[in-house]
């Protein structure tokens, strides 16, 4: 474990040159080391070094008085910070060499290098923020739509914490409930309905669990390949989904020969568009190379983009690509529509919404993008939901408080509780705690160092 008590720093900038770049130092010596290295300029009559004021100065080297850089300084004292400790910022030019000469000057002061999530760590551990919303600090860093940065700043406001906070204290009502009739057992227990109790939280878990799918999408990005025989037109497509010139297209089979990807912002959703070289079974060795990959995106993908060239008659490799599909989300595209389509091919995976196009001039391109966002949606866009669960750690620990909650409602409903009491009484409350550690994971509560060690890891240093 990482010691707390002492002073961290590091820049908190993205490396590369900026017009700005933010050396932030955390711990008890902050101030220390911002009053040794920053010589404030006097503007007026403000005094520098006023908590939450930001002041003009130069950061000098203690040692040699060289002036290193010109900056903005401010120093934010306890509680009422980030980390809940001292913190001072030092706002620099945004070049690197500078930045790491300021970084290297606080760390001659005292300070340590922070680990990677370790200022978002003290605010997790000082009890500002819990583990939920450290987590949303991250999601709304790497947040790639509008969309997705909205869920993730509901859920640093806590509104997932709030909810998975009021689920858990109904449970432990439940419990206390069914404890105090174990241990008091000839007492009068004021009477509580247990099992429609448990019945409201399992449909409230439910409900969390079955939104997942459509927030971790929000969060990741959903994958969609673009898989079909050569000179079908899949880059073709990529590019006119993208609107832009993407990838090499040309009327020979066999262009593409690696898997290429690019995000695209689809109405708020993230994208991962994934062209792919064409499967055919007659290739030499760097196509096989690549039609592996295709085969990999393909399974991998949480859809597929099926192409067929609308212009020429199946082949047995479109019903051979077909085949590899299996029951995972697929829509089918016939393009080359612009010239006179063939009308046979409802043949190929006849159950799916097929979607004619031109990738050429752009025609029923419209149609393809609402059919992937059904896909997405199923129904509902995202300003529906009033919560969506979108990081599988919380997804996991849900679907175990579910199972557990269900157990208990199963051994409740069956009438065994109040017939043969003690020992399945026991195995009730027994569920009841298990489902309240799993729910706790949410926000921390009940974590072991392992978890905290795998979540804070995930951030980069600085955060
Ligand atoms: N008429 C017409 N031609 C198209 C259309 N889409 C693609 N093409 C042409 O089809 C040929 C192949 O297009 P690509 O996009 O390179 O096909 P691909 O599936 O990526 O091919 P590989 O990378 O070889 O697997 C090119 O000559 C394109 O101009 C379309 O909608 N209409
Ligand atoms: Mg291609």
């Amino acid at each position: 474990m990482l010691s707390l008590d002492d002073t961290i720093s590091a820049i908190s900038t993205p490396v590369g040159d900026g017009g700005i770049g933010i050396v932030r130092l955390s711990g008890p010596q902050s101030e220390a080391i911002l009053r040794r290295l920053c010589r404030p300029v006097r503007l007026g009559r403000r005094r520098p070094f006023e908590s939450h004021r930001m002041f003009y100065g130069h950061v000098f080297d203690p040692e040699s008085a060289e002036v290193i850089d010109e900056v903005l300084a401010v120093l934010m004292r306890a509680p009422t910070t980030y980390t809940r400790e001292d913190v001072a910022e030092i706002h620099c030019h945004g070049s690197i060499v500078a930045l790491n000469r300021v970084l290297a000057l606080t760390l001659r002061c005292g300070a340590r290098l922070a680990q990677p999530g370790e200022f978002t760590l003290r605010a997790f551990v000082n009890g500002r923020i819990d583990l939920a919303q450290a987590e949303a600090v991250l999601d709304l860093i790497r947040a790639k739509t509008d969309a997705g940065q909205r869920l993730a700043m509901r859920q640093l406001q806590g509104a997932l914490s709030e909810h998975a906070a009021e689920i858990r204290s109904q449970l432990i009502t439940a419990l206390a409930h069914v404890e105090a009739s174990l241990d008091f057992p000839d007492d009068e227990i004021p009477s509580l309905d247990i099992a429609s109790a448990l019945h409201e939280v399992e449909a409230q878990l439910g409900r969390l669990i079955e939104g997942a799918s459509k927030g971790m999408v929000y969060r990741n990005g959903l994958r969609v390949a673009i898989v079909g025989r050569p000179n079908v037109g899949k880059s073709s497509l990529l590019n006119a989904l993208l609107r832009t010139d993407r990838a090499i297209v040309t009327h020979l089979p066999g262009t593409t020969r690696d898997t290429l990807e690019e995000m695209l912002n689809l109405r708020g959703v993230p994208l991962v568009l994934v062209d792919t070289a064409g499967i055919a079974s007659s290739a030499g060795l760097v196509e096989s190379l690549g039609i592996e990959r295709s085969c990999r995106e393909l399974e991998t993908a949480d859809l597929v983009i099926l192409v067929l060239d609308g212009s020429q008659v199946l082949q047995s490799e479109d019903f051979r690509i077909a085949s590899l599909i299996g029951n995972k989300a697929a829509i089918v595209v016939v393009n080359k529509m612009d010239i006179p389509l063939m009308a046979e091919h409802e043949r190929i995976l006849p159950e799916l919404s097929h979607i004619c196009l031109s990738a050429l001039t752009g025609v029923g391109l419209n149609e393809l993008e609402e059919a992937i966002l059904a896909v997405v949606f199923a129904g509902g866009a995202i300003s529906s939901d009033p919560l969506l669960v979108s990081n599988p750690r919380h997804v996991d620990a849900l679907r175990r408080t579910l199972d557990h909650v269900s157990s208990a409602a199963a051994l409740q409903s069956s009438g065994a509780v109040a017939s043969i009491r003690c020992d399945c009484e026991d195995i009730l409350a027994f569920s009841l705690r298990a489902a309240v550690t799993a729910l706790g994971e949410i926000t921390g509560e009940t974590v072991g160092e392992d978890v905290l060690d795998a979540v804070f890891a995930e951030f980069c240093i600085g955060k």
